[in-house]
């Protein structure tokens, strides 16, 4: 495919070192303009599919053809931002073949709280880094702890307005509002996603906005609230999908009838899930994994997984030690559930 060729070349031609995205320092320093304007590789999944829309409850590409996007995760960027580097991205575009990398960016537990400079321009590091290898960027502003989003609006807002202001010419960035709330009521959730979104299309109008559900995105289910509470009471805003999370050796048949019936009513992406159990460890269950993937397939539904990084964690996909090194493609490099959801990114694209 020729965009790989072309996606060789420019990883030759690294305008801007990972390393200093990672250290967050020379980025820091750079001069406005100098975060090489990345253009997306003739070919490649985010140039064949461009803006993309939500077409009544699935995702449509500038054609109005519905698709489904797969990817991966990364770790939470202040912990593992080693493992989001050129021959790790380089191998998720070209050895996976994904379409999108969500961009974990942790709000609490020493993520963009702490330095909000810095992890803002990490983040514009990797949204140009997975541009420049034609991939979706979705940028996940990870609330986790506390679980009421609106702890963070003020500063989902400077985030935001500060992407989209950055970002607006991009036809591949994907805004994720609200990773996972929990222990608050849905039309907390909603009022968040109302206050935050319009920061945003005021930037960047015609953008793809993702937010959480109740419940760590399972609208509610986790609870143990009524799933179509969402359905009764949508968000006031166009363009706009609601993320369903699962760990399937935990959430099984139970959780995925729900996706199914959510599914069914409102736009869904499923913007984490897991092989495992909720933790993130433990055995895999691919049997049931694979129902979930099999549904989401057939209907469509976009996802990326849990996680890419090599946690010693079995979801995480990479073998402990291989971030330090180079070598990230084939199966050599990877866990069990590694292995596990490469083959089903690397699939034919229905695009
Ligand atoms: C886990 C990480 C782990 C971290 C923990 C708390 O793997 O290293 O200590 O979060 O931040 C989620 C969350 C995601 C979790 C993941 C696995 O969105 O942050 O990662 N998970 O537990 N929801 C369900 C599972």
């Amino acid at each position: 495919m020729s965009w790989q060729k072309s996606v060789v070349a420019l990883a030759a031609a690294v305008v801007l070192p990972l390393t200093g995205v990672m250290a967050g320092s020379s980025v820091a320093a750079a001069p406005e303009g100098d975060f090489a304007a990345a253009a997306l590789p003739p070919g490649s999944p985010a140039a064949v599919n461009g803006q993309l829309k939500v077409c009544g409850v699935k995702l449509c590409n500038k054609n109005g053809k519905q698709i489904q996007l797969r990817g991966m995760s990364t770790h939470g960027i202040q912990w593992y931002s080693q493992c989001v580097k050129t021959a790790s991205l380089d191998a998720l575009a070209n050895d996976w073949k994904a379409d999108v990398l969500r961009i974990s960016m942790y709000i609490q537990e020493g993520g963009y709280e702490s330095n909000p400079r810095k992890f803002t321009d990490m983040v514009h590091g990797y949204i140009e880094e997975a541009t420049k290898r034609g991939l979706y960027a979705l940028v996940d502003w990870h609330q986790l702890s506390p679980g009421d989003p609106n702890h963070n609006t003020t500063r989902a807002k400077t985030f935001f307005k500060e992407i989209a202001q950055r970002h607006k010419d991009k036809t591949n960035i994907i805004y994720d509002i609200a990773n996972e709330p929990n222990g608050v009521t849905w039309s907390r959730v909603k009022s968040y996603a109302e206050a935050v979104i319009p920061t945003i299309r005021a930037e960047d109008p015609d953008s793809l906005v993702l937010v959480g559900t109740h419940g760590w995105s399972t609208f509610g289910l986790s609870d143990g609230r009524n799933i179509n509470e969402v359905s009764q009471n949508k968000v006031n805003a166009s363009n706009l999908m609601y993320t369903f999370h699962f760990y399937a050796k935990d959430h099984r048949d139970s959780y995925l009838n729900a996706l199914r019936t959510v599914s069914s009513q409102v736009p869904v992406f499923v913007t984490e899930f897991g092989s495992q159990e909720a933790s993130g460890d433990g055995p895999n269950d691919f049997t049931m994994a694979n129902k979930f993937i099999s549904f989401m397939k057939e209907a469509k539904i976009s996802w990326t997984n849990w996680n890419f990084s090599d946690d010693h964690r079995t979801g995480a996909v990479f073998k402990s030690g291989t971030c330090s090194g180079s070598s990230f493609s084939g199966e050599g490099p990877l866990k069990d559930s590694g292995k596990w959801v490469r083959n089903h990114i690397r699939t034919a694209d229905d695009f």
